[in-house]
């Protein structure tokens, strides 16, 4: 599986104020660290304030790629945002995100397909989050087929079936899993991703429900996440869903997490004698 690290996110309050304070050290160590824990892409999110998100873009931008080689995962709705951005980029990046919505379609599809990016496509459209997996996956219809017309192919789709809090409706997870299920029949080409935060929202030992999501959307086709990559028993639980599930050949992923000292958990699991 690859990942998006998820923590230089401007719409969490640390990051938020960093990026107001104009504090750089504390943006490139969270990029340090999220290529250290093994993200494959650095996920830059700089907020939702209309009038400052596309110079504090730019400024994230640019002080992550002092720090790392990493392609970029620009977390934006706003075409203007990033459109300056790509101004800055030294890789071509992931863009994060499209869906149905029609000023996506129109005004943020036409930059990824200008610049040959992946994109992320969200199973959401104009009327909101389709409660059901049918609806999700006409929504996605209408989406890949604007892809497809734009000139973009369905391999640098990564589409999210969108993972909702589990807190108010049990069936929420369900539903994400079985839309994994059908998108990867409807669309054999293209990725499957999910951001997995949403859905242990309101609940206790949130980290607990997140891991276990985790395995589970892998089982069901997942094989790109936006995570914490820093997060120790989350990765060594993607390691062994990975094995199990037949994507780690010859064992080589696992006993090379194994031998970096990334599997042993700080508390004693099985009480097995060192
Ligand atoms: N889909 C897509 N993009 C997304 C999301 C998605 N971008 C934003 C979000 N959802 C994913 N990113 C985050 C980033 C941080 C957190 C949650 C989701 C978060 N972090 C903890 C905090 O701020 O306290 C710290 C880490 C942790 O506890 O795991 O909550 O769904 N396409």
């Amino acid at each position: 599986m690859k990942i998006i690290g998820e923590k230089i996110n401007g719409t969490r309050k640390l990051v938020g104020k960093a990026i107001a304070e104009r504090d750089a050290e504390f943006i490139q160590n969270l990029a340090k660290r999220q290529i250290e824990g093994g993200a494959h892409w650095l996920d830059v999110n700089a907020g939702t304030a209309p009038d400052r998100e596309a110079a504090d873009l730019i400024w994230l931008v640019g002080l992550v790629q002092q720090v790392s080689d990493a392609p970029l995962c620009l977390d934006s709705a706003n075409p203007d945002a990033l459109r300056a951005a790509m101004q800055h980029v030294t890789k071509t990046p992931m863009i994060n995100s499209i869906s149905g919505e029609q000023n996506r379609l129109n005004n943020i599809l036409p930059i990824v397909a200008e610049h040959g990016c992946q994109v992320i496509a969200l199973c959401m459209d104009d009327k909101g989050i389709p409660p059901t997996v049918e609806g999700r996956i006409q929504v996605m219809d209408k989406v890949i087929a604007e892809a497809r017309r734009a000139g973009v192919p369905d391999d640098k789709v990564y589409i999210d079936p969108l993972a909702m809090t589990i807190a108010t409706n049990t069936e929420a997870a369900r539903i994400t899993f079985n839309t994994m299920r059908a998108l990867r029949t409807q669309f054999p080409q293209a990725h499957i991703s999910c951001g997995l935060s949403n859905v242990s929202f309101g609940l206790p030992v949130r980290s607990l429900i997140n891991r276990t999501f985790l395995i589970l959307a892998l089982d069901a086709g997942m094989d790109t996440a936006i995570i914490d990559p820093n997060d120790r028993e989350l990765q060594a639980a993607l390691r062994a869903a990975d094995l199990l599930l037949g994507r780690d050949k010859h064992c080589l992923g696992y006993t090379r997490a194994y031998r970096a000292g990334l599997l042993e958990s700080t508390a004693p699991a099985n009480g097995k004698p060192k």
